[in-house]
């Protein structure tokens, strides 16, 4: 269990290194991909949002959120990320759509910061996020 503390700016510089997060959503892309036809389907897409926790819980407290609810969520999501209403989110989709759920918790972090708890081996977004600031505070302290 480790402990990292982010703000909205954390968050933006980590969108704003587009190398860095096209490699961080792409690889997140590929994971998810379970049947590799290079296309998202709506259960896939749902995976991803589920491991990312932001409708289950607010940066780390848990919340219950009525399975119902959750779906109909999830499937508004869905329609979100397949602009093009192809029934399946392509890599560009997922890309572009990732880019605004992340600059939108950006906003909503402000300049607040925020202190969240995670699992070692979580693969969070957000710890991403932070695990990149630190290594760039790292070069250049040294
Ligand atoms: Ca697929």
């Amino acid at each position: 269990m480790g402990v990292v503390v982010i703000d909205g700016s954390t968050v933006r510089s980590f969108v704003e290194d587009e190398e860095q997060f096209k490699k961080t959503i792409d690889e997140r892309f590929a994971a998810l991909d379970l049947n590799n036809d290079g296309v998202l389907s709506r259960s896939e897409l749902r995976k991803t949002l589920e491991s990312m926790r932001l409708l289950e819980s607010h940066f780390g407290v848990d919340v219950v959120t009525p399975q119902e609810e959750l779906t109909s969520l999830y499937d508004s999501i869905f329609e979100k990320f397949d602009t093009d209403q192809s029934g399946s989110v392509d890599r560009e989709e997922f890309r572009s759509e990732m880019k605004k759920i992340v600059l939108a918790i950006a906003d909503g972090l402000g300049s607040c910061p925020i202190t969240m708890a995670l699992d070692d081996d979580e693969d969070n977004l957000l710890k991403k996020a932070a695990d990149l600031e630190a290594s760039k505070l790292e070069k250049k302290a040294s």
